[in-house]
């Protein structure tokens, strides 16, 4: 390790001076890994080096390196050791396929992500977003020199275990032993990396993505529908219409349609349900164009859902374009629920699943959510989204993230466990990509003009934390 330090600093792919950063600080240490290629021996070894740590931890079936200087180390691992390769592009191209990973794959195959330097993990969660959209998993990511800089634990947070052939630390050790560099340059390129550890990131890509590039991800129709209703209504407004009368429920609707796009009920509070009252409802939806989300949270064994779903008096899978449901019973509930692959409601009605709740303890902590995400996307042809207070349960852009507990009054909560925060706070903290707002606007005296500042807050958030990311 000592010898591979030294001849990195000999070619000068480390380098000691002032050096401006692309997040604009001054770093006295400086990497240049791509300067590697133009040393044989050097790549070898770098190669061999990175080979051992991804064939000791995981099981490979293929590799990819995030463009451009990890590409040629990939390509020598690859070869080497006889692993296929992906290749991934940076950009789109125009013309032809315009797919973004080119190679032969079948989904469920592992890949290991290869990369030079890690310092908050972006360019590899990058990358590995794009493989799991095509069903590639992504559980591990071997890189050459970790500046732990909270890349670490953000991959980590999103089910890559990164694991690196150097940290800075290593390679100031090496490099003074050898004499390369003095105690005192040793101790300022320390300092430099100890003071600058970033917190750890919460910038998920999901979040940044525009609306129109994450509609593109969409692998369910009613999901690609949300996107083009926000675009076109310029609202991420869900209206949580918990009234008992659904008589009253149309009435709201026809309101303040025109400002949402979601209603989302709760058909089991309703005291006048009938087939032809829910079927008006659901003509006031096409005519003001929002989708009807039945809040039902199904929870069961898959062939008791299933009946709940399609059955009974609400006949759910009829009406409602979206529906919720915990994720607890495995994913088998889900695919079952929506039939056989032939079944109309797997394309007419998309499930978003509750990930974390709003209450005060609730029990669905961080593991839970993370967890259930992970199913979440095996099911990803049926699910549409997820309902949930934090944003890292889900980076994958093509699904939607809901977030109830909205209310911009001064009140924390209900005296019932809810627990609130404002609009602004429930996007830009936490990642909503919608709102949902249940009493902070049926019980205001206009609904209308509290439907609008709720749509205009909410939608200048979420374009703020798409353009200043
Ligand atoms: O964790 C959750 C999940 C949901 S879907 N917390 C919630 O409050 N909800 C729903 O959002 C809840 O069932 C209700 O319909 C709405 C919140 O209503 P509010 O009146 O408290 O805004």
């Amino acid at each position: 390790m000592d010898e591979l330090a030294v001849k990195l600093f000999d070619i000068q792919a480390v380098k000691f001076g002032s050096f401006t950063l692309k997040s604009g600080q001054v770093s006295p240490i400086y990497f240049d890994f791509r300067l590697i290629v133009s040393y044989p021996a050097i790549l070898e070894k770098v190669a061999g080096l990175l080979w051992k740590k991804c064939s000791n931890n995981a099981t490979v079936d293929l590799i990819c390196g995030v463009p451009y200087t990890a590409l040629p180390i990939a390509t020598l691992i690859s070869v080497t050791n006889r692993v296929p390769m992906l290749l991934r592009r940076k950009e789109a191209k125009e013309y032809g396929t315009k797919k973004l990973i080119e190679g032969d794959f079948r989904p469920g195959m592992n890949c290991i992500i290869v990369e030079d330097v890690v310092t908050t993990g972006t360019s590899v969660l990058e990358t590995a977003i794009e493989l799991r959209k095509l069903g590639i998993q992504v559980t591990h990511a071997i890189v050459l020199l970790d500046r732990r800089q909270g890349g670490k634990e953000n991959l980590s947070k999103h089910g890559i275990e990164l694991s690196s052939v150097f940290h800075v630390e290593e390679i100031m050790a090496s490099l003074e032993k050898q004499s390369k560099v003095d105690h005192k340059v040793a101790e300022e390129v320390m300092n430099f990396i100890r003071g600058n550890r970033q917190p750890i990131l919460n910038r998920n890509p999901r979040l940044h993505v525009s609306l129109e590039e994450r509609r593109s991800s969409c692998k369910h129709p009613i999901a690609s529908r949300l996107f083009d209703l926000m675009l076109a209504k310029k609202s991420n407004l869900c209206v949580a219409a918990d009234l008992t009368s659904l008589d009253d429920v149309i009435t709201l609707a026809e309101s303040i349609g025109p400002k949402i796009v979601v209603l989302k009920i709760h058909v089991d509070i309703l005291e006048d349900f009938s087939l032809t009252k829910i079927m008006q409802l659901k003509e006031v939806a096409r005519a003001h164009e929002f989708l009807l989300m039945e809040d039902r949270k199904f929870a069961d064994i898959a062939n008791t859902v299933q009946q709940q779903f399609h059955g009974g008096v609400y006949r759910i899978s009829e009406w409602a374009d979206l529906i919720t449901a915990h994720p607890l019973p495995g994913p088998e509930m889900i695919t079952h629920m929506f039939g056989d692959s032939s079944s109309d409601s797997r394309r007419t009605c998309g499930c978003v699943l509750v990930l974390e709740m709003s209450t005060k303890n609730a029990l669905t902590n961080e593991d839970y959510a993370k967890e259930a995400a992970k199913w979440g996307l095996i099911a990803s042809d049926v699910v549409t989204g997820f309902v949930g207070q934090s944003a890292p349960q889900s980076d994958f852009p093509g699904w939607v993230q809901f977030t109830p507990g909205v209310n911009s009054s001064s009140v924390s909560g209900d005296s019932k466990g809810q627990q609130y925060c404002s609009p602004a706070k429930a996007v830009l903290e936490r990642g909503a990509d919608i709102i949902i707002v249940g009493r902070g606007l049926i019980k205001s005296p206009d609904v209308v003009a509290t439907a609008e500042t709720y749509r205009s807050e909410g939608w200048a958030a979420l374009t703020q934390r798409i353009t200043n990311p």
